[in-house]
């Protein structure tokens, strides 16, 4: 894994689509302070989505993406939801696990990858859906917790099973009623940021995606302080426009409306991963 692997071969360069030139000549590889403010001027690493017009989840995975400080080096483990429908277009090592098993197939590689690289900074990062990190990969998630596995979940929290039409999970608001489940949610949300912090996590971050600049602090921070202490935890709420009756540019206007209540940013860090964020912001990396 390095980024010479975009590096195309002289004698193919004539034959190649443009974006794969592209990817070589203008994304932003090798560099550790790259981010969002770079997305007007380079080559993106999402070249496409095939997520519904105007879906939030989009926004936050180019976000993610161009705040990656490692890109060349990081595996991003996924499961099927909607953001497993994008997956294929990302140009990074993407590894597609079981429903609800991501957390498990990420410790592995991780342990895997420190043992077979030693001496190199291999980032691994699990992203999915609620359904998969709350509901029904719970047991996988916390239990990588539990054994301080050095890797970063973010959870895309939409509120819903969206990629199979609507059903409750436990990240639903109470009361609330979907296609699939229409006598609404009788329990209160599960508060999956505090269940984070009281299994292990050195680093957990609760807000929308409506702030570029601050998915792209939150991001490094979980990433640097997972390499060196213990999981972290990101919980991003990207709300699904379809299921809740939304058009497709109101998605942003929804985040902005919860970032003042249910998604209030809340930031949480041990002292341990203090010390690494004051540590990579001296040195200019944060
Ligand atoms: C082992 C297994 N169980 C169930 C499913 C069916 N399934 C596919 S997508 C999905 C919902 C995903 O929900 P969530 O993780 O919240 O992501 P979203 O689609 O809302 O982004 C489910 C239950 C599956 N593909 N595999
Ligand atoms: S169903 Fe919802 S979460 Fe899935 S792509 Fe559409 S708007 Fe986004």
């Amino acid at each position: 894994m390095s980024y010479k692997i975009f590096k195309i071969n002289e004698d193919l360069k004539d034959f190649m689509p443009p974006e794969i030139v592209d990817l070589e000549e203008k994304a932003t590889w090798g560099n550790p302070k790259r981010g969002v403010m770079d997305l007007p001027y380079s080559k993106e690493l999402i070249e496409e989505h095939s997520l519904c017009a105007g879906c939030p989840e989009s926004a936050a995975f180019r976000y993610i993406l161009a705040s990656l400080p490692n890109p060349e080096d990081t595996i991003i483990v996924n499961s099927t939801g909607c953001t497993s429908l994008v997956f294929p277009h990302i140009a990074l090592h993407t590894v597609h696990s079981l429903f609800g098993n991501q957390n498990a197939v990420a410790s592995g590689i991780k342990r895997v990858l420190e043992w077979r690289f030693p001496d190199k900074v291999k980032d691994v990062i699990v992203l999915a859906g609620d359904g998969a990190t709350v509901d029904i990969g719970l047991d996988c998630t916390l239990q990588s917790f539990f054994r301080q596995e050095k890797i970063t979940t973010i959870c895309f929290d939409n509120e819903v099973y969206a990629n199979t039409g609507g059903q409750e999970s436990g990240m639903t608001v109470k009361g609330h009623v979907f296609k699939m489940a229409p006598k609404g949610k009788q329990w209160d949300k599960v508060p999956m940021w505090q269940l984070a912090i009281d299994s292990g996590c050195h680093y957990v971050v609760r807000m929308t995606v409506s702030s570029p600049k601050k998915v792209e602090k939150v991001i490094k921070q979980a990433i640097y302080v997972a390499r060196e202490v213990g999981p972290t935890y990101i919980h991003l709420y990207t709300p699904c426009i379809l299921e809740i009756g939304l058009n497709a540019d109101d998605g942003l206007e929804e985040m902005r409306r919860t970032d003042k209540e249910r998604f209030k940013f809340f930031e949480y860090m041990t002292d341990a991963a203090k010390e690494v964020i004051e540590r990579k912001k001296e040195e200019g990396l944060i």
